[in-house]
């Protein structure tokens, strides 16, 4: 090395570490960057990835973005855009792709130009990914030239080189999560699909393809119709009202717009909105301009037209939105995010601009299509009739609550304090399961509330009859906070703090279980928005010797039970799981699938499921809401064949069940 070029070392290795400070924070407190160090967080690593590549599509120098997942659980991101740029940074001396891929970026953006992305966790930066990552390598094609640049934890290898020579350009990133960081780096390929899907659907010039190499899976994602096939695949098992889904584009103050609408033959409300690409599960200013035009627009209409007679009916804003499936998505330059998950737009110019661009151009649609019109407001006319109907019942139902002393139904078994915070209640399948829960239970701080039957299915019926059902009026009267949307319900009156599903790990216990989830999922949404839903978790595997038995929650908890039970052979024979009608019977063993909760005694029930300290409950989240109103729609529709393969496909991934 020459004297220069020492010093140049030095000072490369200065700069270097200056910037790396940054980056020790994000190792250091990664749940803050990215949420959290479990499967969502990692999965985050991508759609952070990914998300740089789409803005550099949204800008327009981008159409193809490509995901790969490796056999040793790397993954690759590349893009067909102008490349980051790979010039020396004119302040930090070193090269751009270092700064950008070495420093923390407040806002994460280091093009302003784009749509910025301030919400939730995204746009944090590539930089985040590259600090939690074990290495990380970058590739750019650009000025005719490949260059390329590798980091171990966030600092890198070397300076940037030259690899050689291309008439490309773009980027391509591959990174391997750090297993000191992540409890797992096991990608799972449906929940990137889920989210590449979506992109793809909301940015309709870009092809998004996912390809996982561990067993040669491939997806390719590309919609000419954008939000129009998107709200099309959401309602793939429902009839649809019209022939094809309303669309509406355009542009106002700057800011796109762009929504796409459909009614089907069901009762409920789907409206999904995006800002940036983000899903704003709360709603908020855009949403309400979606919501007022579409009221708006439809009421003249029909006044107008004299569809409905002045004075006879008042249609509501609810009776144009049964049975509506809409997705809306906007860009907004600067969004402000609020609410309790900060998914709720709240910029209040954003109102206006939806709401006349939306207004504008369906009153437009309406009086060139007048045979759609009218359909829309014949179905909203037989929704106001139907909603009279149900606040008589509701009145009913309330008035009879209302009497009945203190109103909680008469086969929970409460428990004694009353402190929400530290009180769960258990929704059992049937009395039996339920008798066992009762007397397992630690009654201080557990309510059992035993579901006899089946529940009705929330899929196929209005809001009266719902209320008519007595497993929901015992569910709605135990938790104390009403029914409905986020206005409707009231979570400070909660009673419980975890409401807690707990059913055979069978078929009819898994039917229940959707049941349910499909009833809060419709008719209780805040109690999953603010995370009050878990499923307990029984165990999977019995294991009996002699007088002794013992239950295991996967393949290697029971093999080692079977080993400590003096059975080393046995687990040695056991290769992989044991079927759901297998019994294997070595060694004066035992060992069979667990499969109602009615086998437990109600220690083993405490035990092994309802013991805070030893029990493992599953939080239902929800995630990406539009796939979870399909999902539903599969699960409880009519047709048999996509709900089967729905199951066999999901069947290996039940113990993380997003809704
Ligand atoms: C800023 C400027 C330029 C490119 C990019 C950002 C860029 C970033 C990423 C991240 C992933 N893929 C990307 N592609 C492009 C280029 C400006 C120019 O060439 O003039």
């Amino acid at each position: 090395m020459t004297k220069e070029q020492e010093q140049q070392a030095r000072q490369y290795s200065e700069t270097s570490i200056k910037v790396l400070e940054g980056l020790e924070a994000v190792r250091k407190r990664p749940a803050m960057y990215i949420g959290d160090v479990g499967v969502r967080g990692l999965h985050h690593l991508v759609s952070e990835v990914v998300d740089n590549s789409i803005d550099e599509a949204l800008a327009g120098f981008c159409d193809t973005i490509s995901v790969t997942i490796h056999k040793d659980q790397s993954v690759t991101v590349e893009d067909n855009g102008r490349g980051i740029p790979v010039g020396p940074h004119p302040v930090k001396k070193i090269s751009t792709l270092e700064v950008v891929m070495c420093t923390l970026h407040a806002g994460g953006k280091f093009d302003k130009q784009t749509y910025q992305v301030s919400g939730g966790l995204h746009g944090v930066g590539v930089s985040v990914v590259n600090a939690l990552s074990e290495w990380c390598e970058v590739q750019v094609t650009r000025d005719g030239e490949v260059h390329q640049q590798r980091y171990t934890r966030g600092a890198p290898d070397y300076k940037i080189k030259k690899l050689g020579k291309s008439k490309k350009s773009g980027t391509k990133t591959t990174f391997y999560p750090d297993a000191e960081i992540f409890k797992t780096i096991d990608f799972r390929f449906e929940v990137l699909e889920e989210r590449l899907r979506e992109l793809a659907y909301l940015n309709k010039t870009i092809k998004i393809s996912l390809k996982d190499e561990r067993n040669d899976e491939e997806v390719i994602f590309f919609f000419k119709g954008g939000l129009k096939d998107f709200v099309e695949y959401i309602d793939t098992n429902r009839q649809p009202l019209i022939k094809k889904p309303i669309y509406i584009e355009g542009m106002r103050d700057n800011t796109p717009v762009e929504l796409a609408f459909q009614y089907n033959d069901s009762y409920s409300e789907n409206i999904f909105t995006y800002v940036n690409n983000i899903n704003t599960h709360e709603g908020g200013t855009h949403l309400v301009g979606f919501k007022t035009a579409l009221t708006r627009a439809l009421n003249n209409y029909a006044y107008k037209n004299g569809l409905v007679k002045e004075g006879k009916i008042s249609i509501s804003g609810d009776d144009f939105r049964e049975g509506l499936t809409a997705v809306l998505s906007v860009k907004v330059a600067e969004p402000q995010f609020e609410g309790q998950t900060k998914t709720k737009l709240g910029n209040s110019e954003t109102k206006s601009i939806v709401e006349t661009l939306v207004g504008e151009q369906l009153t437009l649609f309406l009086e060139q299509n007048p045979p759609v019109a009218k359909r829309i407001i014949e179905k909203a006319v037989r929704a106001a009739e139907a909603r009279n109907a149900a606040r008589r019942a509701r009145d009913l139902t309330r008035r009879k609550n209302a009497m009945d002393s203190l109103s909680l139904p008469g086969k929970l078994a409460d428990c004694s304090i009353t402190d929400p915070e530290h009180c769960e209640i258990y929704l059992v399948e049937g009395d039996s399961a339920g008798g066992s829960a009762k007397q397992g239970r630690d009654r201080r701080f557990q309510a059992i509330l035993p579901l006899r039957g089946k529940i009705l299915n929330v899929e196929k019926a209005r809001l009266h009859k719902i209320l008519e059902n007595n497993e929901i009026n015992a569910m709605v009267s135990a938790f104390g906070a009403g029914i409905g949307g986020e206005e409707d319900m009231d979570l400070s009156s909660l009673r419980y703090g975890k409401i807690i599903i707990m059913t055979d790990a069978d078929v009819d216990g898994s039917h229940i279980r959707t049941l349910l989830l499909t009833f809060f999922f419709r008719y209780m949404k805040p109690l999953l928005e603010n995370k009050n839903v878990y499923i307990a978790q029984p165990p999977l595997y019995k294991i009996k010797k002699g007088k002794t038995e013992r239950y295991a929650f996967d393949d290697d908890e029971r093999d080692e039970i079977i080993r400590t039970l003096g059975g080393a052979k046995v687990a040695d024979a056991i290769d992989g799981p044991v079927d759901e009608n297998e019994v294997i019977k070595k060694g004066g063993m035992t060992v069979s699938r667990f499969k109602g909760l009615g086998e437990m005694n109600p220690e083993q029930l405490w035990d092994t499921t309802m013991n805070p300290e030893t029990r493992t409950l599953l939080l239902v989240t929800m995630e990406n809401a539009a796939e979870a109103d399909r999902l539903f729609q599969i699960l409880m529709g009519d047709d048999v064949e996509p709900r089967r393969q729905f199951i066999e496909r999901n069947a290996r991934y039940v113990r993380n069940l997003d809704v």
